[in-house]
This record gives C-alpha cells, sequence and structure tokens, in this order.
C-alpha cells in the first residue's frame, strides 16, 4: 500500500486532543494504518507572526485511498474539527491543518493538491517532526535529515509526551 506523509499543526483550542482525535480519525475514515507518529513540536508561528505559537506534528500512514480521495477525507476532518476555510486568512490562526506532505513518490501539481508540498524545505515546523519519523525518506531528490540541517529550528522545541 502507498506510503503518505502528513503534517498536522494548529493554534486554536487544545490542539494536541485534537491531534489524537483527528489521528484516529484518519485512520478510521481513510482505511488506513498509522506506521509513525512524531512528538508533538510547539513553534512560532511563520507567515503571520501575531499570533499563538502552533502545535506541530507529522505522521506517516499507509492508505488505499488515492490522492484525491485522502485529500477530501483530510478536509472534511479539518471541518469536523472545528476548520472554517471560508472565513479564515491564508497564514492565520486554525484548529486544525492537515497536509499532505508525500504520497509514495507520486508527483501532481494540480491547484488544489501539489505532491511533494511546495513548500516542505522551507519549514522547519514540518522538517523537524518529519525527520523524527523518517530522517532517510528522500523527497524530491533530498534526504529529510539533510534538508533540515539546512533551516534554523530557533523557537521550536519538543512538548512532553501526554500519556
Ligand atoms: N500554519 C500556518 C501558518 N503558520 N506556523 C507554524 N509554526 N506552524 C503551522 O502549522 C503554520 C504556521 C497556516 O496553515
Ligand atoms: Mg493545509
Ligand atoms: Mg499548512
Amino acid at each position: 500500500m502507498p506510503s503518505v506523509l502528513i503534517a498536522l499543526g494548529g493554534n486554536v483550542g487544545d490542539v494536541r486532543t485534537t491531534f489524537r482525535k483527528a489521528i484516529a480519525n484518519i485512520c478510521g475514515m481513510a482505511q488506513a494504518a498509522l506506521l509513525a507518529r512524531s512528538a508533538d513540536y510547539s513553534t512560532p508561528p511563520w507567515g503571520e507572526e501575531q499570533q499563538q505559537s502552533f502545535t506541530n506534528a507529522c505522521i506517516e500512514i499507509e492508505t488505499s485511498l488515492d490522492p484525491h480521495a485522502l485529500l477530501f477525507t483530510l478536509h472534511k476532518i479539518e471541518t469536523r474539527f472545528g476548520r472554517d476555510r471560508a472565513n479564515e486568512r491564508r497564514w492565520g490562526p486554525r484548529t486544525l491543518d492537515l497536509d499532505m506532505v508525500a504520497y509514495d513518490d507520486i508527483k501532481l501539481d494540480k491547484p488544489e493538491l501539489t505532491l511533494p508540498h511546495p513548500r516542505l524545505f522551507e519549514r522547519a515546523f514540518v522538517l523537524v517532526p518529519l525527520a523524527e519519523i523518517v530522517p532517510d525518506r528522500v523527497i524530491a531528490g533530498r534526504r529529510v535529515a539533510d534538508a533540515l540541517a539546512g533551516v534554523s529550528t530557533d523557537g521550536i522545541f519538543r512538548l512532553p509526551d501526554l500519556d
């Protein structure tokens, strides 16, 4: 089955509880098996700096859904956890963001979905949790751990495990 990397983010509400429930939803709704889950990280807001810190994490799943069916499912789960795409700013606050980072080695360039994620290598808040679970994975020709070594991780810290 295809291996898919998903980045989770949010800065409104009890984000860590939202992540836990959202991951259970992804596994149930995407006919997916959870292969790996990073720790949660506190990260400085990127893009729009005057807002609460974000919590970010990454997971690896195996799913039988194709990329578009998975995207549709991820959007449904975002909505279920209070995401309101119609009334939010591009880099602004949100309860839950579920971004497909990579779907096997598929390359896709559509308005609704670009794979691998086009801004992955600029974003320490994705690379830090990603390098925890798949350091040796090569995405768009770059090893994840090497890509992480090239960005600043200032202000990012791992949150203590909840259980
Ligand atoms: N998501 C955004 C905007 N800025 N900053 C961090 N640190 N983490 C995010 O997940 C994030 C962000 C909009 O989706
Ligand atoms: Mg998104
Ligand atoms: Mg995002």
